[in-house]
């Protein structure tokens, strides 16, 4: 389905906030998905960045009295230690204020005026600096006085400005008929169902340039207007590939991107927006666009107001970095909003990491160390029980593979918690501490079935939990380039007489709540 090179993206974050849980959500999702296609030997590239440009951080840097450049050397900096603290894979980080940036934008817009899609006229209406986007007059609602998109809530600020115009309009044929040709563009399908009836009821034409303001790139031969941001931003997912030199490496590999994943409440950038610029500057629209639920918190939206906001960096300070992925992966349904709390947090690390499959392979490596001299013992003959358990995973692959494909995030996580269960049983069924007294032969061949299982396991699990997968794997001895899917299949892996190092507790239960 998928080619083998494989390039997925985050959105690039408005730095002039925290990081929260929202930014931390995204990029642990895509960070999973690229991590998956590597141990599956694809040439991934996955891409985090920054998007600095527009009125919210130029206000921002006012109000702080801040020079704006250095403000966003700043910000921009913090963001990219959250991608150490997540321990995202991404193979590059994405400056909207980059040179490199500026030469897609301008190309960009360069192919719209050729083509004729951006004429130059005049802009009255609604404008959420917050969310950085137009609002027309039925999407807006009045709130204590207050006039707010009703989609967001962001109070919107009335603007009238020469500005120049995409025709947004003369796309929606267009844009219906790549939906229904790519009917996987927009998942999930709700999402797509969305997106196609709003497009159904009509396009306007769109405002992409700003003139009341000067922090953005300028417009090509007009520079009183600056770009609007979100023209700007959704074109770093080409920069990052070297556009608009075509004949780049990165770029003939990489495009059109296989997924950008984003948050619900930017997909209309995504999936009607980005589409029509890049069809209307004659380049591919990307393969897919995966709308992703809301964080919730107590089943509201985190805000400060609210007191209920659960910061990523602190959680991950108390509980493990692999503690939060996992959780996320797990208790948020992906196209769905999701409600964390801090007991869910415990009672997941608890069941699934602590006494599920940290604690397979704590016993299991606890037992080979006490009782096969810390050797990977040798194997005789499998019986059916042993073949059973390893084919389980085995005949799993290509369904694996698929729901990855299709982001099934949650589903891929169920399979595992299953196997691990599995494995643990078979522990359990088959006592090889009784099997030590009566038939040691058999005792062995069941500790390498089980050790080569926790292998299998491990590799599967590592795109969520990595850096515990990875000690795993390094008890076992299993060398970092055999670390991927193709391995799997191979029963007879591991090396008897190989040293089963010393195991640490991979995941400490949490006694209480918090
Ligand atoms: O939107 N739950 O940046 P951003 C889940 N710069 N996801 C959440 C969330 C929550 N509570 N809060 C935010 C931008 N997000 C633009 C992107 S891409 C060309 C430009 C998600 O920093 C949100 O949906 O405001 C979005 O996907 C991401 O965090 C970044 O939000």
């Amino acid at each position: 389905m998928f080619s083998k090179n494989f390039y997925i993206t985050t959105p690039i974050y408005y730095p002039s906030g925290r990081p929260h849980m929202g930014h931390a959500y995204s990029s642990i999702i895509a960070d999973i998905f690229a991590r998956f296609k590597r141990i599956d030997e694809y040439s991934v590239m996955f891409l985090t960045g920054t998007d600095e440009h527009g009125l919210k951080m130029q206000r921002e840097a006012e109000k702080k009295s801040k020079d704006i450049k250095l403000f966003c050397d700043e910000l921009s900096s913090t963001f990219k230690d959250l991608t150490k603290t997540l321990n995202l894979s991404n193979d590059d980080f994405i400056r909207t204020t980059e040179k490199r940036h500026y030469k897609a934008v301008e190309e960009i817009w360069n192919r719209l005026v050729k083509s004729k899609d951006i004429y130059l006229s005049k802009y009255n209406g609604w404008y959420s600096v917050s969310d950085e986007a137009y609002y027309d007059e039925d999407e807006i609602e009045t709130k204590d006085n207050i006039k707010c998109a009703k989609i967001s809530g962001s109070k919107v600020e009335w603007v009238e400005e020469d500005s120049y115009f995409f025709k947004l309009s003369g796309w929606q044929d267009k844009l219906l008929k790549f939906y229904t040709d790519n009917p996987k563009f927009i998942l999930p399908l709700s999402r797509r169902n969305e997106v196609v009836q709003f497009v159904k009821k009509g396009l306007k034409d769109l405002s992409v340039s700003r003139t009341s303001f000067s922090w953005g790139i300028p417009v090509p031969k007009n520079s009183k207007h600056v770009i609007y941001v979100w023209l700007d931003a959704l074109t770093n997912y080409l920069s990052a590939l070297n556009f608009p030199n075509t004949e780049d490496k990165k770029y003939k590999r990489f495009w059109p991107a296989t997924v950008h994943i984003i948050g619900k409440d930017i997909l209309r950038f995504h999936a009607i927006y980005w589409p029509a610029f890049l069809m209307a500057a004659k380049v591919s629209p990307p393969q897919r666009v995966y709308g992703h639920g809301w964080i919730l918190s107590d089943e509201k939206k985190m805000s400060k107001s609210l007191g209920n906001i659960l910061d990523p960096i602190a959680i991950i300070k108390n509980y493990g970095i692999d503690q939060l992925r996992y959780y996320l992966a797990k208790e948020v349904s992906l196209g769905n909003d999701g409600n964390i709390s801090l007991e869910s947090l415990t009672n997941c690390i608890n069941n699934d990491l602590a006494n599920n499959y940290g604690n397979l392979c704590q016993r299991v490596f606890s037992f080979v160390n006490k009782n096969c001299n810390s050797k990977i013992p040798s194997f005789g003959k499998f019986q059916s029980e042993d073949t059973q358990l390893s084919n389980e995973i085995i005949k799993q692959i290509p369904n694996l593979k698929k729901l990855m494909d299709n982001q099934d995030l949650n589903l891929y996580i169920k399979e595992l918690i299953n196997f691990s269960f599995n494995a643990n049983k078979y522990f359990n069924d088959l006592e090889p501490w009784s099997l030590k007294k009566t038939n040691s032969e058999r005792m062995n061949t069941v500790l390498y079935n089980i050790l080569n299982q926790i292998r299998s396991i491990s590799i599967l699990l590592y795109p969520i939990i990595p850096d515990s997968t990875n000690k795993a794997l390094d008890i076992l001895g299993v060398k970092k380039e055999d670390r991927v899917i193709s391995k799997i299949a191979n029963l007879k892996f591991l090396k008897p007489e190989n040293i089963i190092k010393k195991a640490n507790i991979l995941f400490k239960k949490i006694e209480n709540d918090n």
